[in-house]
């Protein structure tokens, strides 16, 4: 079953249901005598491009790299502080479009309610009874269509009104504007035979033109359409993306009941295996309708906001939040998805270039902990915003995209002037560390942190602000490693790549604390404040890079064991999610499900205070930072699919962490590294049957149940 139901109307933004088709979205709210639908348009962004780098920052970086070096962190804080925060040092944010209320006169009390979003259509509907009517409404948000489309069956014609804090409403239009774009939401009424069509546009001048006529545009070829084949178009359409991937898990009596139940149930101990199941497709259906092609990537709510300042501004955080929303998108068969990433990434270079020039005084391109529609590119917030590595981070998505799909001409037009911008930058900002100190001799990223972490030194002080944090490092190696790899299949650049191999060759090596045995986060075995903060940010080896693996590198293996156990299981949504990740990277099925079953663990909307430290999920399944944060959700999906499938160590793993809850099941078309589409039967833990197929079948290595083979995948169209 791919739905998700209720028995009563959305009493609050976290139990209505979205919907988007990439570009334009909704949560539908379902009430029967004034339904909400709360709108968004992904570049409805209030802010502006502008010039940004504080040009206090080459001088004094010197200075603040000595300071670091020599250990005075406190004074090196305060210089940076004064110096190298972007000017402003903050952004603005992602909005709200505004919202349509529809009020329907009803013949009676409400009765026979239910609300359902089917994930296999991306359609919401609500129906219910009232005075002996029946009530039927249904609602999708259509990319083919460009529109949302909602039909109201039953009653009287309905009534609407469109409303937004600050926008000038005109009848059924809205218009507006932010500080740097206009905005537009145009609705048109069609009475049809089978109840009344509502078609709703929206658009901005982000990418130019007058937000009005492009909805005029978007309504005028779909108001002559009829609802069956505007559904039959967005049905057809959607299902080419969610069709691909299936995934069963065992159903109980509990999987019968309505989600929120479902929710409180399992929480209270019930079995429902395929609760896991259906929030893999939600990930899933959440992806597709917040980054199709041609889009802006999923923000830190996806593309579902109703607040004017929402929580860290509904942005893209680069210091974890945004990468996590794509590490879903090609195990799960949604590699197109992942393209406005790509697009994006690429809308930031040109402003990198700048700030790295300006800012470091290196080639290439820099990225710092968050970022806009606009080309944001320097250090925001604090001193926790000088973290020059959010470039290097996005750019090793590339390589694992390219591994994945085999797409050379991505490579190679996309993702290599990509990659090669960001280790380019990587190769002029690493400085020798001096004599005397952990890493002497050795390359080292200065200034640096742990992204937002904080550590106490000898002399009692705490700070964030320091040289060679373990994540720099990883990224680093990462970042080198994927270039070689790169040229490798591109050929040529034989300069850079020397370039590339003597600085690798130079990189510090992981520790593990002689203290306590976990890998250090930092170059120094600092003492933590806070040994359970949400960030895992050292661990990037292990997830989502591959320098950490259990069979390559057993005893660093051990020592991230021992340093999850030291920050807890409990954390916030998207902790939670990544700690599902490491736990199933480590092999261990028990404990990524009892973190998964965190993740799913209720949260009530009265719980969304700013910042809130235990995640969980909301009614509609988003999930809860607290508050919403989508991140939670992707990283939730990538982790279910990380425990019937890995294949980042060299060989194509089949159920590499299953839960004893999860022992029989069926996976179809989950994709692996090489380019290989898997499927799965499995009975009693034990794989039963498995297909793998490629449009470009090569020998792979394969290992199921405890065996490793090599093997020759079946042909296949993509
Ligand atoms: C990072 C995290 C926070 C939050 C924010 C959007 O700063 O540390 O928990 O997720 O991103």
């Amino acid at each position: 079953m791919k739905t998700l139901w209720y028995t009563q109307p959305a009493a609050n933004w976290n139990e209505a249901l979205p919907i988007g088709n990439g570009r334009l979205g909704a949560m539908v709210f379902g009430e029967p005598a004034r339904d909400r639908l709360q709108l968004n348009e992904e570049s409805l962004w209030d802010g502006g491009p502008g010039d940004r780098v504080n040009p206090a920052a080459l001088q004094a970086l010197p200075e603040v790299r000595r300071l670091l070096f020599t250990g005075h962190n406190t004074e090196a804080t305060k210089l940076a502080e004064q110096t190298m925060l972007a000017i402003p040092a903050a952004i603005r944010p992602y909005q709200p479009l505004g919202d349509l209320h529809i009020e329907q006169e009803l013949p009676g009390a409400v009765t026979d309610y239910r609300r359902t979003l089917d994930l296999d259509t991306a359609t919401t509907t609500v129906e219910f009874k009232a005075g002996g009517v029946a009530f039927r409404r249904e609602y999708f948000a259509s990319t083919p269509g460009n529109v949302i489309v909602a039909r109201y069956s039953g009653g009287t014609a309905p009534r609407l009104t469109l409303s937004r804090p600050g926008a000038t409403v005109e009848g059924l239009l809205l218009t507006g504007q932010t500080t740097h774009l206009r905005y537009a939401a145009l609705v048109r009424v069609v009475e049809a035979p089978d109840g009344v069509l509502v078609l709703i546009a929206g658009a901005t001048s982000y990418r130019g033109g007058d937000p009005v006529a492009i909805c005029r545009e978007h309504l005028a070829a779909a108001e002559n359409k009829s609802f069956a084949d505007l559904r039959a178009a967005h049905v057809m359409e959607y299902q080419r993306y969610f069709r691909r991937v299936t995934l069963e898990l065992d159903a109980t009596p509990t999987s019968q009941l309505p989600t929120d139940e479902r929710l409180r149930a399992v929480a209270a101990g019930a079995s429902d295996p395929a609760l896991a199941a259906l929030y893999f497709q939600f990930g899933r259906y959440l992806l597709i309708s917040s980054s199709r092609p041609g889009n802006l990537p999923a923000n830190l709510q996806g593309l579902w906001n109703e607040h004017l300042e929402p929580p860290w501004n509904s942005d893209y955080h680069t210091n974890i939040n945004l990468q996590m929303n794509y590490w879903l998108a090609c195990v799960a068969n949604l590699a197109e998805c992942e393209r406005p990433l790509f697009d994006y990434m690429e809308s930031l270079v040109a402003s990198g270039e700048r700030t790295a020039r300006e800012q470091y005084g290196c080639r290439g391109w820099v990225v710092h902990h968050l970022s806009d529609i606009w080309g944001f590119t320097g250090p925001a917030d604090g001193i926790w915003g000088i973290w020059p590595m959010g470039a290097a981070w996005l750019s090793a998505h590339v390589m694992e995209h390219y591994r994945f799909t085999g797409d050379r001409a991505f490579l190679a037009k996309r993702g290599w002037p990509l990659l090669k911008g960001a280790a380019l930058f990587l190769l002029d900002f690493l400085v020798e560390a001096p004599p005397g100190i952990p890493g002497a001799g050795r390359l080292v990223t200065n200034p640096s942190h742990s992204p937002e972490n904080q550590f106490r030194k000898a002399d009692g002080s705490v700070s964030y602000f320091t040289y060679a944090a373990t994540m720099d490092v990883e990224i680093v190696r990462q970042v080198f490693q994927d270039s070689l790899e790169a040229i490798a299949v591109l050929g040529g650049e034989t300069e850079f790549a020397a370039a590339v191999r003597t600085a690798l060759d130079r990189l510090p090596s992981l520790q593990v604390s002689p203290r306590t045995g976990a890998l250090q986060e930092w170059i120094e075995d600092y003492d933590e404040p806070e040994p359970q903060h949400r960030h895992c940010s050292h661990l990037f080896a292990l997830h989502p890079g591959n320098q950490i693996t259990t069979r390559g590198t057993p005893a660093l293996a051990q020592a991230v064991r021992t340093t999850l156990e030291r920050r807890g299981d409990a954390s916030t949504g998207w902790s939670t999610a990544w700690k599902t990740l490491f736990w199933a990277r480590l092999g261990d099925g028990e404990r990524a499900h009892k973190l998964l079953r965190h993740l799913f663990e209720p949260v009530a909307e009265n719980e969304v205070k700013y910042g809130g430290s235990v995640g969980g999920s909301y009614p509609n399944l988003f999930d809860a930072h607290p508050p919403f944060q989508i991140d939670g959700n992707f990283g939730g999906t990538a982790a279910i699919a990380e425990m019937l499938l890995q294949s980042h160590a060299g060989e194509i793993h089949l159920l590499p962490a299953l839960p004893r809850a999860w022992s029989t099941g069926r996976a179809t078309g989950l994709r692996a590294r090489g380019n290989v589409f898997v499927d799965i039967e499995w009975r009693d833990g034990r794989v039963t049957t498995y297909r793998l197929a490629s449009p470009t079948p090569a020998p792979v290595k394969i290992r199921v149940n405890d065996r490793v083979l090599s093997v020759l995948p079946e042909e296949t169209r993509e």
